[in-house]
């Protein structure tokens, strides 16, 4: 018989009970913190304030926060609280500029991090009697291994396949049945499209969930992965800093967002230019501090990534907290001509357009002192053959749309079917030349 991996009690635990547990493990770390790590220690007595200053959840906001530079700066293992025999795993981000940044994990850590990955597979239904095909990168990324652990611990298979060889993938998953697809959303449009080449109708393959994340993603390209790969897709968020993938995962509610699992990530959201907490419900980059992990823990990290927490209670039953699917980061808005652009609202209104390919890449120049935004996007087969006409005619309603929607004026351009690179992790959306 399946079985799901259902903590009930903690994910379903009122408010004031998990508060009281959050903060006492919120006291515990802060004191372990300033104990054993001198950077932090140093960061704390600046800010003039001692572990038993935090007597309430709200007094985190006296802490000082962590950022990127910190573990960079305290390259690779500087920040680390336990004696290196204690690590069983490190991994690390690849990170465009500068140093990576390594992340190091305990025995109980693993446990831990398989313990809310397989909490986020309950939460998208799968069972122990499940066929994993575990798509996401094995290696230093977080994800493929993530992924694995978390399917294992609650009992599920997994095919350990891992990115790359694309059109094998798809052989190994008519064959050995996979019934759920971890990927980026990105890789799982790119398996799609594999699909199509060899002639296999993903209706006729065991495909019942895809878990997507590492990477943002619209809405409407949810619509277009469930479409083009016959499965509900549903989003998961993490970070390598955090724990890897399985900080957050979307249930199967229409509730919409993704819940945190709070008892051991706690989130705060705040506004980035002045670091003050916002109140529940309002926009900003999400802050977490990590209240169980033992050998890398981190106090009010910033993620730069935006979202919005929902304290209101999910029809799912579970009372953790919910945030808004990331729509982009405090990074990598770009401003043209002093408009603040997403990424991810350029992919919104291009996946509105009729025989627009979900595949497109945002290229960012200067001319003299003006920024010019081009768009390049695949169009569909038959459209790219068809009259020039209906060519120009899709463009120039990108062209209008992006203006409508974003305020911007941009040049589109049209290209063939396959014309832009294909990833088989992360996606690269932007090229701003301004910066190269
Ligand atoms: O991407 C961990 C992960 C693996 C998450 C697999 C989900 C699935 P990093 O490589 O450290 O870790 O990158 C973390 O990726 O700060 C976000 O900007 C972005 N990100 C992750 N998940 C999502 C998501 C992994 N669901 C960074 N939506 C984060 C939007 C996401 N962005």
């Amino acid at each position: 018989m399946s079985t799901i991996y259902w903590e009930e009690e903690m994910e379903t635990l009122p408010r004031v009970g998990l508060e009281s547990i959050q903060l006492k493990r919120l006291q515990r770390l802060v004191h372990r913190m300033y104990e054993k790590v001198k950077p932090y220690r140093e960061k704390m007595d600046v800010a003039g304030v001692k572990p038993a200053d935090i007597q309430t959840l709200t007094d985190l906001a006296k802490l000082p926060f962590t950022y990127k530079d910190d573990l960079r700066d305290n390259y690779p293992f500087g920040l680390f609280t336990v004696p290196m025999d204690e690590l069983v795993r490190v991994h690390a981000s690849s990170g465009t500029t500068g140093k990576s940044t390594v992340v190091g994990y305990t025995k109980d850590d693993v446990k831990l991090w398989s313990g809310v990955m397989a909490r986020a597979y309950c939460c998208a239904g799968v069972t122990s009697g499940d066929m994993v095909h575990n798509a996401y990168g094995y290696g230093l990324f977080t994800g493929g291994l993530g992924a694995h652990y978390g399917a294992e611990r609650l009992g599920a298979t997994v095919i350990p396949i891992s990115g790359g060889n694309t059109k094998r993938q798809i052989g190994i998953m008519r064959d050995f049945k996979s019934t759920v697809l971890m990927a980026t959303p990105s890789y799982a449009l790119n398996l799609a499209d594999a699909m199509a080449e060899l002639d296999v109708d993903p209706a006729s393959l065991s495909l019942k969930v895809g878990i997507f994340g590492a990477e943002p993603w619209s809405e409407n390209m949810r619509e277009e992965v469930e479409r083009k790969l016959n499965l509900k897709a549903v989003d998961i968020y993490g970070l390598s800093e955090i724990i890897g993938p399985g900080v957050a995962m979307e249930c199967l509610t229409s509730d919409g967002g993704m819940h945190i699992f709070e008892d051991h990530f706690l989130p705060e959201i705040i506004d980035p230019e002045t670091g003050e907490v916002l109140p529940p419900g309002e926009k900003g980059e999400l802050v977490f501090t990590t209240l169980t992990k033992e050998a890398f823990p981190l106090i009010r990290y910033r993620t730069k990534d935006i979202s919005r927490l929902m304290y209101e209670t999910c029809s799912c039953g579970r009372t953790l907290v919910r945030m808004e699917k990331v729509t982009g980061r405090t990074d990598d808005m770009l401003i043209i001509r002093g408009v603040n652009v997403f990424p991810s609202q350029v992919e919104h209104v291009l996946m509105g357009v009729e025989g627009v390919e979900p595949h497109y890449q945002i290229v960012v120049e200067r001319d003299g002192n003006l920024d010019t935004m081009q768009v390049l996007v695949e169009v569909s087969e038959s459209l790219f053959s068809d009259e020039i006409r209906r060519l120009e005619k899709t463009s120039q309603k990108i062209q209008m749309d992006i203006k409508d929607y974003l305020g911007v004026t941009c040049t589109v351009k049209l290209v063939e079917p396959k014309t832009i690179q294909r990833s088989e992790g992360k996606a690269q959306r932007v090229i701003d030349k301004r910066k190269l």
